[in-house]
Order: structure tokens, then C-alpha cells, then sequence
């Protein structure tokens, strides 16, 4: 059968998986959003399906005023003895934390924290025993991955942290995951950092302890000499072996802009390629190294077909699993019915690392049209935002100002903050707003009830993109509302991918 990357779409960046029974789990991170750690779920590794979040809790989580792109880094998730095991990095208070559960569609263990610094953590189980791993730096300053044995139920370390491998050079070593396979263990890492010289390197050894010898044809994923290809940065994996006895790579990557348009941002995605052990042991990855947009493969059945949501609607997703709120949410100000969603607005507004009255579900894809009808009952402004980061978002909504109303489109590039236009409606206090998206531009439009339509203007997607805002996330299409009289009514929410 034809795959097609990536095989999730939209900010779901650092992807790790496992498998209970006939069913394969898998976690990303989720930064200063909230709740944090989304969960999918699959039983042929092609087709994911949002399950819910491993910090569905503000007890499990510490999100209040996180930088953008701090928060929730790099999870690992793994199962064991009937048990699930999601441990990450908040990154914001540097704490390296797993909690547990025994029902994955439900609710997950306080955290247990653990003292060993660096980021991107990992479980390893063996015989009753469990090592830690995360990255860190050696005397020098050198980049190097750590371990140390741990007591599973109260965290305790019960050995030092012993540095175990310092990777091949690259810059920014990090993302190991142990994996035991026909006697020898492997330490796969990433390294180059999470941009274009992104790759997936690992070593081996007999030992769990060391000495780990490098694969000798590292990096064994990269695209990073793919000038111009759609898919780049790719890294961070996590290895997983199928019913059919197959290995894959699950892993990290972006699709820029164009091909002369070396920006992305739609987030990091997750991307999928073949592994195949060699009889000497050693395992290759993807095609020649390199992860690419479509690839034939006869180690899925024949019946399974890739399939995709193209239409997400209020009705036909679900609050607490597709969407998302910037940090904690004060809940009062958020009225989610099936079909329609009230908003009240603070004086916190979307400039600010805070949390602004805002609900977001990913932008999954670069062709789509989204629209929405906005009613605003008093005053303020609400609307629809493309949302990177407080300083680049574009922001298109109704606002009340001098007993009347308007539509309004304000762009925030960094210190440039232009409102592109800005458009009376009278004693209207209900429009339609649509978002055209491509590859390269939004274009705003809007609809009045008396069928009226305007076209507002466009604005460039690059300016969204993390080469220009910086960070790890990716556009979240986010509804808000802001000054603390507003209130407003959003329905007939469509967003729609060609
Ligand atoms: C993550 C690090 C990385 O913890 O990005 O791609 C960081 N790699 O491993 C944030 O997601």
C-alpha cells in the first residue's frame, strides 16, 4: 500500500509510541498549551486517533505565565506490566517529572518528579528495574546523555547519573530512547538541532551501562541534505515493531512553505519510515536515510487505507480533545455546548504570554478554508486569530467602538503591529468571517446577514512561520475574545482542508 507523510498533521511535535495489547499509543508535546500531552491512538500505525492528553489537570502541570514554547517539552511514553508511563520536561521550571495510569482514556497520576536535569526524558524497563535517561553536559560542556536507575513508584534515583554517550558530534544532543533487540542495546538520540540539520543518530552496546559504539554510517535519518524538498528537520524518533514483526521510525519533521520558501508553519509533524535490521545487527532508516512524502510498502496489510479528516466542525469534534487553551484557562469564561461556544473576554489580550479567553484547534494543513459566524453581545472584540506566538498572529474580528461596529484586521509581526483594515458595519453586531489559507497566503473575508461580503485583504503565512517567530509550535486557528465587557456567541464553525 501507498503511506503518505506525514501520517499526523498540524503542531504535534516530539511523537513517542508503544504498544499495548493490539493497540499502539503514541504522545507528543505540547508547550504552554493546555491540557498538555496529546494522545493517539492506532491499530495499523497509519490512521491516529485523538484519544485526550496525558496533564489534563492544573495539579499535574505548572503553565501560569510559561514563555511561548516552554511548558511541556519532549514526552516518552511507554507501557509496561499493564501500566502506562508518560514522562517529559517542563521546561519553564527545568523539572523532569512521568506520571502513570492503568486506563489510558482516562485520568493520569499526580507527577513524580525526578533529580536529573537536561531534557527529554525516558523510561527504560527490564527485569523489575527502571533507568532514567535524559540529556545533559559532561565536565566540559559537552552534550551527553545521562542515565540513572530509578525507584518507579516514588522517583527516588537510586544510582548517580552516569553520562553514556555523547552522541556524534552534533550539535544539540538530545531525544534518547533505549531499545533492547537480539542481545544488544540501543541508544538512539537526535542531534543537529530541532531545525534544518535535524537527524536521528544511535550507537549500541552489549551493555545497558555502556560502552556504546556508534552505528558507522551516522546520521542514520536526516533530510538535512535535501536542499528544497517539502519535508525537512527531520529527527527525534522513537522506534516501535508492528504485529507483522516490522520495525518503524516514528519521528519529528516540518513541511516548509515552498521550495524556495524555507519556512514552516504549520508546526512539527509526524512523519513515518520503515526500519530494517541488517544481519549484522545494525538497522537502516527510511529510504536511503531520508524520510519521504509518499512510499510504497507491502509491511501493511493490503485492506488498511490512510484515511484523513478533512472537515472539523464544533459538532463533530470534541473540546477536551481537539482544542486547546493558551496555559491554564479560567474556566468561567468559556461556555462549550455542542454546537455553539460563548466566550467572555478579559483584559488579558493575545499580545501577552498569559492566557487570553482563547480556544484553538491546530492548523493541520496549508490549503483550507475556515469560517465562522461571531456575535458579539456587548462590547470588545472577538474573533478569529492564526495564532504562532503574543508577538505573530493575525488577528481578524468584530469589535464594538463608538456605538457602532466593525470587522478588523490586525497583523503583529514581532514590533510591527498594522491593522490592515479596518471596515464599518453599523448597527451590525454579526458577521461571518472566513480565512482562506494556501501554502503562501490568508486571504480575510466576511459576510454580513443581509448577505453582503467583503474582502479584507491578505497577509503572508511565512511571518507565522518559527524562522520568523521562533519557538517550537506551530498556527493554531484560535477563537477568542478580549476586554473584559465582551461576550460573544460563535457558531457554524467549519474549517475545511482541500
Ligand atoms: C524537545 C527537543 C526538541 O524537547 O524540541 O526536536 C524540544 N527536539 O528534543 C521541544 O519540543
Amino acid at each position: 500500500m501507498q503511506i503518505t507523510n506525514p501520517v499526523i498533521k498540524g503542531f504535534y511535535p516530539d511523537p513517542s509510541i508503544c504498544k499495548a495489547g493490539d493497540t499502539y499509543y503514541l504522545a507528543c508535546s505540547s508547550m504552554q498549551y493546555f491540557p498538555g500531552v496529546p494522545l493517539f491512538e492506532s491499530k495499523d500505525l497509519i490512521n491516529w486517533r485523538p484519544i485526550g492528553h496525558a496533564l489534563t489537570r492544573r495539579s499535574q502541570i505548572m503553565l501560569d505565565k510559561v514563555n511561548s514554547s516552554g511548558g511541556v517539552f519532549a514526552p516518552t511514553l511507554r507501557y509496561n506490566d499493564g501500566r502506562f508511563y508518560m514522562t517529559t520536561t517542563n521546561d519553564t521550571t527545568r523539572q523532569n517529572f512521568f506520571v502513570w495510569t492503568d486506563d489510558i482514556y482516562g485520568e493520569w497520576s499526580e507527577p513524580i518528579y525526578i533529580d536529573q536535569g537536561g531534557i527529554d526524558p525516558d523510561l527504560y524497563f527490564e527485569d523489575g528495574k527502571v533507568y532514567f535517561m535524559s540529556n545533559g553536559s559532561d565536565d566540559n560542556g559537552r552534550g551527553v546523555i545521562l542515565q540513572c536507575q530509578i525507584d518507579i513508584v516514588t522517583g527516588q534515583k537510586l544510582t548517580p547519573s552516569r553520562p553514556l554517550w555523547q552522541g556524534t558530534g552534533g550539535r544539540f544532543l538530545e531525544s534518547p530512547h533505549m531499545y533492547l533487540m537480539n542481545g544488544w542495546y540501543y541508544l538512539m538520540a537526535a542531534e543537529g538541532g530541532t531545525e534544518f540539520g535535524h537527524m536521528v543518530t544511535y550507537a549500541r552496546s552489549k551493555s545497558l551501562h555502556g560502552p556504546f559504539e556508534p552505528y558507522p554510517h551516522n546520521p542514520v535519518l536526516t533530510n538535512r541534505n535535501l536542499g528544497g524538498y517539502e519535508i525537512q528537520a527531520v529527527g527525534h524518533g522513537d522506534l516501535i515493531q508492528d504485529q507483522g514483526g516490522n520495525w518503524w521510525i516514528f519521528h519529528l519533521g516540518f513541511r516548509q512553505i515552498g521550495k524556495w520558501i524555507p519556512y514552516h508553519h504549520l508546526g512539527r509533524e509526524v512523519f513515518l519510515a520503515p526500519v530494517t535490521f541488517r544481519e549484522d545487527g545494525w538497522f537502516t532508516a527510511g529510504h536511503n536515510g531520508t524520510t519521504v512524502t509518499s512510499f510504497e510498502t507491502n509491511r501493511i496489510p493490503e485492506h488498511v487505507v490512510q484515511q484523513e479528516q478533512k472537515v472539523y466542525t464544533f459538532e463533530n469534534t470534541t473540546w477536551a480533545i481537539d482544542w486547546c487553551y493558551l496555559r491554564h484557562p479560567h474556566d468561567q469564561n468559556y461556555k462549550l455546548h455542542n454546537d455553539r461556544l460563548t466566550l467572555t473576554g478579559t483584559e488579558v489580550t493575545l499580545d501577552q504570554a498569559d492566557s487570553p479567553t482563547f480556544i484553538g484547534i491546530r492548523q493541520k494543513d496549508f490549503n483550507a478554508s475556515v469560517a465562522c459566524n461571531v456575535a458579539l453581545t456587548q462590547s470588545g472584540e472577538a474573533g478569529i486569530t492564526l495564532y504562532m506566538d503574543e508577538n505573530h498572529h493575525y488577528d481578524f474580528a468584530i469589535r464594538h467602538a463608538d456605538d457602532q461596529y466593525e470587522v478588523i484586521l490586525r497583523l503583529n509581526i514581532g514590533d510591527i503591529k498594522h491593522v490592515q483594515q479596518t471596515v464599518p458595519i453599523g448597527t451590525n453586531s454579526q458577521v461571518q468571517l472566513l480565512v482562506e489559507a494556501s501554502h503562501e497566503r490568508y486571504t480575510f473575508s466576511f459576510q454580513l446577514d443581509d448577505g453582503q461580503s467583503l474582502e479584507l485583504g491578505t497577509a503572508q503565512t511565512k511571518y507565522l512561520s518559527s524562522e520568523v517567530a521562533g519557538g517550537f509550535t506551530g498556527v493554531i486557528i484560535g477563537l477568542y475574545a478580549v476586554h473584559e465587557d465582551a461576550e460573544a456567541q460563535f457558531s457554524s464553525f467549519v474549517c475545511e482542508y482541500q
